[in-house]
């Protein structure tokens, strides 16, 4: 056997953190990097998603090289098929003959880091057979809690709470930790980070990432490739290279992280990133690191540059809810995709692939995800999730959908926010309530509804905002199973006490564009 390992990096592991690039031997070891047309294909993915990926991935082969590594890359247009396939023709390189025995070749193993989807590690468990040779899976040592770490944590609670979970990690990580506890004596400032939106601020104009040669190329072949899927290249902006996503990052930290907490849940018509970070996709992929960028925000608020509400708010989202939602995502697969709370069955309407819909909050989140692959956290849960789970639609098309029309998508982070945090359907295990709400709550945190022909006022009738009467159709239709959930009990004792002509009138209301939906 061969001591020469071939390396299998995925697209959203491009970084030298890489468990597997950490391990290997420049001038022994090949790194194999590919395009493949099912990787691409399982859902219609955002095109500035296979963009980013591709040239992301085509640069990081470039500086593998420049290190001194063998690299075989395999582009989209030699039309390998799939991950099991590149291998294979990986390992069959320089072997000939109509039965190529890939464990003849130069390699006497094949090294992955586990993959962020339940489908592609269960196949991937299946190639050593296969392959007739070894296959190490190596743990992601990229993330801040082991899917182990998580378990340890989670094992015998009796509910899991993001919130518990956060504390440990500032703990760990001692991260806004001073004298033994929390920085300002408050673990958390979310309570400071939910103003609406009146214009209060300017909100900095993005410094956009000029496409480079190779980013063009790629644009040229992925709207040859994919002429159907969402994603409107000529604005494509993303950083393809570690260099230019932390410059991203840097933008951010300077010029809109000071007002990232209080307007964290802001919905301004003006803007798609507000004082968002725009670096979830970065992360996502490896072009930055979890800890590096939580540490960063920690000093910009110990030397006074931001609020101590604005870096706890950030480094919450990061240190905590990310971390959190994988831990979910593994110690509930894979039944986890096949929860449904509500047996929520409703077929997407249509227009969530054009974003052709009178309802202005709705119309211009859809758009702008469809367009850009991006839509901040509140467009997607209280917006178009909260719209989902209102009308009942389908949890496996929403999730699909999810999975699809973002840039920053991957199964891991992806279906546990859809699923249990935005549609509520794993039973709780995310959420402590479902994050229901009507056009009020919209209507506080932006500007949407001045735009809007509908009225955010009013509940029944032409002309009233849908997201009021899906509302309490939605607490009518599940009161019973609501009453288990003691949060929720203010909300049912506010509808209960309606008269009945009242309910019957906006559950009937509800219906009727419920039936709307369904004709479209
Ligand atoms: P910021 O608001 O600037 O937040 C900073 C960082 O915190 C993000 O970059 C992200 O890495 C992390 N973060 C914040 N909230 C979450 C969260 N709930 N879960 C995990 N990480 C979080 N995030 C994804 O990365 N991929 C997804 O596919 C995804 N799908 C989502 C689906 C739904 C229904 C919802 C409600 C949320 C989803 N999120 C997802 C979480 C969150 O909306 C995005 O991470 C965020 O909007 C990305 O924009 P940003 O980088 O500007 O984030
Ligand atoms: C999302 C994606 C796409 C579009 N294309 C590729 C690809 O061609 N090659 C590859 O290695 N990975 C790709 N990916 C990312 C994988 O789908 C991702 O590794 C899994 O979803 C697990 O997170």
């Amino acid at each position: 056997m061969t001591d020469c390992d071939l390396v299998l990096v995925l697209a959203d592991q491009l970084g030298f953190d890489n468990p597997v690039i950490e391990a290997a031997r420049p001038g022994v070891d090949v790194v194999l990097l590919a395009e493949v047309a099912e990787e691409a294909h399982y859902v219609p993915h955002n095109r500035h998603k296979i963009v980013l990926l591709f040239s992301a991935m085509r640069h990081f082969a470039k500086q593998l090289t420049e290190q001194g590594f063998e690299v075989r890359y395999i582009a989209l247009s030699d039309g390998v098929s799939s991950l099991e396939a590149a291998c294979l023709t990986a390992l069959s390189d320089g072997l000939s003959g109509e039965q190529v025995d890939p464990a003849a070749g130069r390699f006497g193993r094949v090294r992955v880091c586990e993959p962020g989807e339940w489908r592609l590690l269960s196949t991937m468990r299946e190639w050593s057979d296969r392959f007739g040779l070894p296959v190490d899976i190596v743990d992601d040592s990229r993330f801040l809690a082991s899917t182990d770490d998580f378990n340890r944590w989670a094992d015998g609670r009796k509910q899991l709470r993001m919130e518990y979970f956060y504390r440990e990690m500032r703990k760990r990580y001692q991260l806004l930790i001073d004298d033994g506890g929390p920085s300002g004596e408050k673990w958390n400032y979310d309570a400071d980070n939910r103003l609406g939106w009146r214009n209060q601020a300017d909100i900095p104009d993005r410094v956009d990432v000029e496409p480079d040669a190779v980013t063009r190329a790629v644009i040229g072949e992925v709207e040859a490739a994919f002429p159907n899927n969402p994603g409107d290249l000529s604005q494509f902006r993303l950083a393809v290279t570690h260099e230019d996503a932390q410059a991203q990052f840097d933008w951010f930290c300077r010029n809109a992280l000071k007002d990232f907490g209080r307007f964290q849940d802001a919905l301004p018509e003006e803007s798609p990133w507000v004082f968002h970070s725009l670096i979830s996709m970065y992360l996502n992929c490896g072009l930055l690191q979890p800890l590096a960028v939580c540490r960063r925000v920690e000093s910009e608020w110990r030397e006074g540059r931001c609020e101590l509400a604005a870096a706890e708010g950030f480094i919450r989202q990061i240190l905590g809810w990310r971390e959190y939602v994988r831990g979910i995502y593994w110690r509930y697969m894979p039944e986890y995709a096949e929860r449904n709370t509500f047996n929520a069955t409703r077929p997407l309407p249509d227009f969530f692939w054009t974003g052709e819909t009178d309802m202005r909050c709705l119309q211009v989140a859809l758009r702008q995800s469809l367009d850009l692959g991006y839509a901040h956290h509140i467009q997607r849960l209280m917006v178009i999730g909260n719209y989902a789970l209102l009308a009942g639609l389908d949890v496996a098309s929403v999730c699909e959908w999810y999975l699809a029309v973002y840039v920053d998508a991957y199964e891991w982070v992806e279906l546990p926010n859809t699923a249990g945090m935005a549609l509520y359907a794993d039973e709780g295990a995310m959420a402590s309530k479902p994050y229901a709400a009507s056009g009020k709550y919209i209507q506080r945190q932006g500007n949407h509804c001045r735009q809007c022909r509908f009225d955010p006022n009013k509940t029944t009738g032409p002309g009233a905002c849908p997201y009021n009467s899906l509302y309490w159709g939605f607490i009518d239709r599940h009161q019973d199973s609501l009453a288990e959930n003691a949060r929720m009990g203010l909300i049912l004792a506010n509808w209960r006490k309606r008269s009945p002509a009242d309910k019957t009138a906006i559950v009937a209301w509800a219906g009727s564009l419920l039936e709307e939906i369904d004709q479209a």
